[in-house]
């Protein structure tokens, strides 16, 4: 995408922050008399809301699945998933104060536990979510009216607006299901446009057979009555055998990019667009002992790790990571992998939203 001016050469030109340092008796006085009319001197806070380049509350962390586990599953006892409605953990930026509580300011992520027999009741939201499944069988997630079950690695989309209910069908006694959740909370947030319903039942009707989306929009063809919208989303499965064979038959002729390895983007198969219209979700496999390129973009982005060991380093920070972890990558941030064992990584950002608004920028580094 064309950038609308060179972010990388800022023109020589006084400092604008200077005008902050040190304001005059006189000029605090003024402050003061603006003040009750509700009124700020934009030269006082220009550097707050117009910094020379993005600044982020955010730190980059990592939250380790090991660590995690026994405090989910302990949570199974803490409280039914109907009593919760969703019985998940969020994972929250330790940058973060006050109201906010996602891994970024605009994106949110949490592991969901289910036990056998249990229903996470019907609802719904005008926020856009997915699903990464992550362990155990027999879940389903029912997305208006099509009950979708899911693997290890699928991402299940969960389009704004529609009925969604959860269950798990394993017998007395089979392991717990989990899975990683994410949704646009903090975007919706912002722009003050959240709507949430509980449907009247636990379980929404379900009306079509399991794979109908898939089957219909998943084959590179339509039905041919069907004229694709902007905001429309038909398919909302994209089982990892389908999409790690992508990533698999690109790694076969095309060279390993420097600082992606071999990567993948979810789309929406009826327009080529993102998949999701606020988050944009890729998947991407990075050979053993590779050093990726300094890279940094205006998306904040949180990476699920599906497969292998390695590490992040972000600026002066380093995470570790191992399969079932969530590290976050904040805004702006100069970040590298160093992978020890080939590995895949899930990640997702608010790229989507940035990108249609004309706000998203990148920037590749040497090595
Ligand atoms: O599974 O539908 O953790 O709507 C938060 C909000 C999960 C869900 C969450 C949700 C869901
Ligand atoms: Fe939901």
């Amino acid at each position: 995408m064309a950038a609308a001016f060179s972010l990388l050469q800022q023109p020589a030109r006084r400092d604008p922050m200077a005008s902050t340092s040190g304001a005059s008796q006189e000029q605090e006085a003024y402050f003061g008399r603006v003040a009750p009319l509700n009124l700020l001197p934009a030269w006082k806070v220009m550097p707050i809301y117009a910094p020379a380049e993005p600044k982020t509350p955010c730190l980059p962390a990592v939250w380790h699945f090991r660590e995690i586990k026994p405090h989910l599953l302990e949570s199974v006892r803490v409280i039914s998933a109907k009593e919760a409605e969703r019985r998940a953990l969020l994972l929250h930026n330790p940058g973060l104060t006050g109201a906010a509580h996602g891994i970024t300011q605009t994106i949110s992520g949490d592991y969901q536990i289910m036990l056998p027999g249990e229903i996470a009741p019907a609802h719904r939201h005008t926020q856009t979510a997915f699903r990464l499944f992550l362990e155990g069988d027999g879940a389903f997630t029912a997305i208006d009216g099509e009950k979708i079950y899911m693997k290890r690695g699928d991402l299940i989309i969960q389009p704004p607006g529609l009925w969604h209910h959860h269950g798990h069908e394993g017998g007395p006694g089979t392991p717990p299901v989990i899975w990683f959740d994410a949704l646009d909370v903090g975007l919706c947030g912002i722009f003050e446009s959240t709507f949430f319903h509980s449907f009247t039942q636990d379980e929404f009707p379900v009306t079509r057979p399991v794979g109908s989306t898939r089957g219909r929009y998943g084959s590179g063809v339509v039905p041919a009555s069907y004229r694709p919208q902007p905001l429309d989303y038909r398919m909302y499965a994209y089982p990892y055998a389908a999409t790690r064979g992508a990533l698999d038959s690109l790694r076969a002729t095309e060279a390993c990019d420097p600082y992606d390895g071999w990567k993948v983007r979810y789309v929406n198969p009826t327009t080529g667009d993102h998949a999701m219209t606020t988050m944009a979700a890729h998947l991407q496999i990075l050979p053993s002992g590779m050093t990726t390129a300094p890279y940094r973009s205006t998306d904040g982005a949180v990476f699920v790790v599906v497969e292998g060991h390695g590490r992040t380093v972000v600026g002066g920070t380093t995470l570790d990571w191992e399969p079932n972890d969530v590290f976050v990558v904040p805004s702006w941030q100069w970040h590298h992998h160093e992978i020890a064992g080939e590995a895949v990584l899930f990640s997702y950002s608010d790229r989507a939203a940035q990108e249609r608004l004309g706000l998203w920028f990148e920037e590749r580094g040497n090595r």
